[in-house]
């Protein structure tokens, strides 16, 4: 069985080649709840949906969260109120929170609305939210306000500097049911290639994860979010560096180290592969762009050989 660490649309991509490899049967995904928000009344999921979305092949191919072919007619309708636009709601996608938010309300844990979304979209992959209690990232600009994590990464584009990151909630917050034995069971644990710092890091803010991934060091795989020391996508390299790493594989590395006993860097850093080790973090050297379903299928085949 594998067990994956799961953000948006970096773990999304390594997942579907994940499936293309070994049954979704035998794949759980423990997904980042941390940004989550309420827009509209409505509870959104964005790693969750990406993840959903991306697995059952209905994912926008261009921008990796939302629909393909998606419609907008009420964010139409929204703009010409005058009302909250920033967040870009497809017909479709808003169909699936307002289920969500329905069923909450009706009492279903977000763990049961997460697998009745999976059935609905025959997914198979079983997906856990990393927790059912309240976990929010929290964004302190440099000599500004604290803003919620999609207001920081969407209406501000993460082009604000930041002074820290918390996630509310994290003391309190218990794994939701599965995270714990899917973590402990698993064959092989794949941190996929997500920002480390607000993808991964509310993860290991959750009470007990960061535990078991200790005790499992040497059957975790990671992918490196960075490649030529930039992410491929979102402010994963400035959020290192305003963190006190380096926007590089062997910054991923560093923050990381405590619990990931292998680090697979793509062919770009092959020389930093020598700084890696001596970080005590195994290093793979391999083709880490997923450009499309063949290169994702050829990385999750070296993640998953690279677990022995
Ligand atoms: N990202 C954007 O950059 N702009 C958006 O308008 C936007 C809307 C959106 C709606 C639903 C959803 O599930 C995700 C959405 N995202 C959008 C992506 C989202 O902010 C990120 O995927 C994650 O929160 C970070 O991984």
């Amino acid at each position: 069985m594998i067990t994956a660490l799961a953000g948006g649309v970096g773990a999304a991509r390594l997942l579907a080649g994940v499936v293309q490899v070994v049954p979704p049967s035998e794949v759980t995904a423990v997904v980042n709840t941390g940004d989550d928000t309420v827009l509209h009344g409505l509870h959104i999921s964005p790693d969750l949906d990406t993840v959903l979305y991306t697995l059952a092949n209905v994912v926008d191919p261009e921008t990796g969260w939302g629909r393909a072919g998606e419609t907008w007619r009420v964010m139409d309708g929204l703009r010409r109120l005058g009302g909250v636009t920033w967040f870009n709601l497809g017909d479709q996608d808003l169909a699936t929170h307002c289920y969500r938010t329905q069923r909450l309300a009706e009492g279903a844990s977000l763990s049961e609305v997460t697998a009745e979304l999976v059935r609905a979209f025959e997914v198979g992959v079983r997906l856990l939210p990393v927790t059912e209690d309240t976990l929010r990232t929290r964004v302190q600009l440099a000599g500004g306000p604290e803003v919620g994590f999609q207001e920081y990464f969407v209406r501000l584009r993460h082009e604000v500097a930041t002074d820290g990151i918390r996630f509310e909630g994290a003391d309190s917050a218990r794994p939701a049911p599965g995270v714990l034995p899917g973590l402990e069971d698993a064959d092989t644990i794949v941190v996929c290639p997500s920002n480390p710092v607000v993808s991964i890091g509310p993860l290991l803010a959750v009470a007990g994860i960061s535990d078991v991934l200790r005790r499992r060091r040497d059957r975790t795989v990671g992918v490196s979010p960075i490649v030529a020391g930039r992410a491929l996508k979102g402010p994963a390299g400035r959020l290192l560096v305003e963190g006190g790493f380096e926007s590089s594989v062997v910054g991923v590395a560093r923050f990381y180290r405590e619990w990931l006993g292998t680090l697979v860097i793509d062919e770009a850093d092959r020389t930093l592969a020598p700084a890696v080790e001596d970080q005590g973090v195994r290093c793979v050297v391999a083709p880490t762009i997923m450009s499309d379903a063949e290169h994702a299928a050829a990385l999750a085949r070296v993640v998953l050989d690279a677990a022995g």
